[in-house]
């Protein structure tokens, strides 16, 4: 099996970790990047530094982001392969009216221009070296709008879409583009991060049913990147089975 390097953004807990394992696991070397230094070197310890570098920095902190990267090229010349565009967040569920601007700019700030600049530094490498492939987390929330969803679906769909451009302009180049969309995922911090806190409000979403694991969404990250690189996977939209789209609202005034 053909061996990666693999930048894993948001990489300090829920999907980042369990991609970064699974990445290990099939033999592949994993750069880790995220601001939390700790957990990042904790992480490390576990996958040992032979197959694991770590950048502990703010996504949106596009010169140090860039220093980290050409230091890795040269000090240990690794040239990365693939981009696993995992960073991103929901903040708040209030409705539109309701919603707090700072979490709206944040969103936006993380999930998209985050994301966009990674690609960005790395894409004219990958073109050079003749071979990438970049993996986006989208979400279900990018296809599916629901209540409080606002900003959140409305980065998701930026996603889904520059995912699908990015294939537009790179079909040529051998570079794959893959967006992953999740429906409800445990297991991880998005639902205490999106209620800023609230442990009893973020457990509520997935009790009673079966969500999604951070596994699951790792094992579908891994085997888009494994499969022959002849194979572009465009877009995977997974959701739990207990999960599904929900008929479309229409507001009455009265019940008669
Ligand atoms: C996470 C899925 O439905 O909570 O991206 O927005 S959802």
């Amino acid at each position: 099996m053909k061996q990666y390097t693999v930048l894993i953004t948001g990489a300090s807990s829920g999907f980042g970790v369990a991609i970064a394992r699974a990445l290990v696991k099939k033999g592949d070397r994993v750069i880790i990047l995220a601001r939390r230094a700790e957990k990042l070197l904790e992480l490390q310890k576990e996958l040992t530094e032979e197959y694991c570098l770590c950048i502990a920095a703010d996504i949106c902190n596009r010169a140090k982001i860039q220093q980290c990267i050409e230091h890795i090229y040269k000090k240990h010349a690794w040239n990365i392969d693939v981009l696993v565009n995992n960073a991103g967040l929901a903040l708040g569920l209030q409705s539109a009216n309701e919603a707090d601007f700072n979490d709206w700019e944040q969103m936006i700030a993380v999930n998209i221009s985050g994301l966009v600049s990674l690609t960005h530094l790395l894409l004219p490498k990958m073109v050079d070296q003749g071979y990438g492939h970049i993996v986006n987390i989208g979400s279900i929330a990018g296809s599916y709008p629901y209540p409080g969803g606002n900003i959140y679906g409305a980065t998701k769909a930026f996603v889904k879409q520059f995912s699908l451009n990015l294939r537009a302009d790179l079909y040529d180049k051998n570079i794959r583009v893959t967006d992953i969309e999740p429906g409800l995922v445990g297991g991880s911090e998005f639902s205490f991060v999106r209620f800023k806190g609230d442990v009893q409000r973020a457990k509520k979403v997935y009790e009673g049913t079966t969500p999604l694991m951070p596994e699951d969404i790792a094992e579908t990250v891994a085997w888009s990147i494994h499969l022959p690189s002849h194979v572009n996977i465009n877009r995977i939209e997974l959701m739990p089975t207990t999960q599904a789209p929900s008929a479309l609202n229409v507001y009455r005034t009265s019940n008669d």
